[in-house]
């Protein structure tokens, strides 16, 4: 006896199937059955008529800077004058003015922030998102964004620490003193208090360089956590090579990159995540390299990369269709990349992503003719019910 069965569905698994009549069965807050309903002949406690809509896995988003407090918006009315996102920085702005926000925010304000800022992520069916730390940069703030990711309700969180996004002002002049500071105390005490799921490090000309980003990943070694990163998204520092070197979940952004730094996360067996929000914002005209990502077999995961300075795209069905617009995906990647590809970049490829049997019961029904009418339609947002798995 199963907990439940959708029938007059139709299926896009992402495993490749397409089912046009089919019925999908879940028990347990797990996918229990799955398959033509002519072939189902079994018994649930409820059944729900799908009404002909397409079932989808849930959305996952494993790219978000979703805690913090304050925004931008002047930042933004500074660019159109002509200012870079680059001098901004360097001035004090940038991600420090939203460092100086989340300090003086408490744990309750950033919750009510961050809940707020999801529901837009519920309505379109996403289910997992990933939160990096990142706006403390301090050891009591990095803890507190943590903590207040690991509180956030409605959809399952990744927790990735951030603590070398960008050097605090106390550190000025000392980056190594800084990576020291990150690596024998914040990230020790974040792990100590379970708060990190994986460690990502901003790779760049404006943050920090390839020798610092690999003692944060030995130290991310030594505690027993994956890596990320923060790779060549405004210059070729080799940050893709540098991240499959260090067998990385996922190497992200990656505009600069290389054809051997492509060639070496399709060896290592990284994911590409690419962030067609902050491509978008920036007004960036370099492509990361889709030819060479395909050719190698590098999966290729989408993310909105929400954040308050280079990517405030509150989104998944939009970073999907920038991603076919603006870097030519097909809208059958940019589904994968916000599924399957995505569950790897977080290293759920065992329980989420797709739709299979003994996998999460998360997936969202939708109110369309074709699977790629959700990345072509902007803002319709034709979600008519999410299902989610309470507990993983
Ligand atoms: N890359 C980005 O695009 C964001 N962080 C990062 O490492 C920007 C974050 C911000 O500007 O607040
Ligand atoms: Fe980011």
């Amino acid at each position: 006896m199963h907990d439940a069965v959708w029938l007059n569905a139709k299926l896009a698994t992402m495993t490749g199937a397409v089912i046009r009549d089919g019925a999908l069965a879940t028990s347990g807050g797990r996918i229990s059955w799955v398959g033509e309903r002519h072939q189902w002949n079994e018994k649930a406690r409820s059944e729900h008529d799908a009404r002909g809509a397409w079932i989808l896995p849930a959305f996952i988003d494993c790219h978000t800077h979703l805690v913090y407090a304050g925004n931008r918006a002047h930042e933004f009315e500074l660019r159109l004058k002509g200012a870079s996102y680059e001098e901004i920085a360097k001035a004090g702005g940038g991600i420090l003015s939203t460092v100086r926000a989340t300090r003086g925010a408490s744990e309750k304000e950033l919750v009510a922030a961050a809940q707020r800022r999801l529901s837009r992520w519920v309505a379109e069916g996403a289910t997992v998102v990933e939160v990096k730390s990142g706006y403390g940069l301090d050891r009591d703030t990095e803890l507190k964004m943590l903590r207040v990711a690991r509180l956030l309700a409605g959809v399952t969180v990744r927790t990735t620490f951030l603590g070398a996004h960008t050097l605090p002002e106390e550190y000025q002049g000392r980056a190594d003193a800084y990576i020291d500071f990150v690596c024998e105390e914040v990230l020790p005490a974040a792990a100590e208090e379970k708060l990190v799921d994986a460690v990502d490090v901003f790779c760049e000309r404006i943050a920090f360089s390839r020798a610092q980003t690999a003692r944060v990943f030995d130290c991310a070694k030594r505690l027993g956590l994956p890596v990320k990163l923060h790779a060549d998204q405004l210059s070729d520092l080799g940050g893709a090579a540098l991240a499959a070197e260090y067998g990385a979940l996922s190497a992200d952004h990656l505009e600069y990159s290389s054809e051997q730094g492509v060639a070496a996360l399709a060896h290592a067996g990284s994911v590409a995540v690419l962030l067609p929000g902050a491509f978008y914002f920036l007004r960036e005209a370099r492509l990361p390299p889709i030819a060479a990502l395909r050719r190698n077999g590098v999966p290729i995961a989408l993310a909105t990369d929400h954040n308050p300075g280079s990517s405030p795209l509150s989104s998944p069905l939009l970073a999907m269709n920038m991603a076919c617009t603006l870097f030519r995906l097909t809208p059958e990647e940019a589904l994968a990349g916000f599924t399957r590809n995505a569950a790897r970049a977080l290293g759920m490829q065992a329980t989420h992503g797709t739709l299979e049997v003994g996998k999460a019961a998360d997936f969202a029904l939708w109110e369309i003719d074709s699977p790629a009418e959700l990345v072509y339609a902007i803002g319709a947002a034709p979600c008519v019910r999410r299902e989610r798995a309470d507990k993983w």
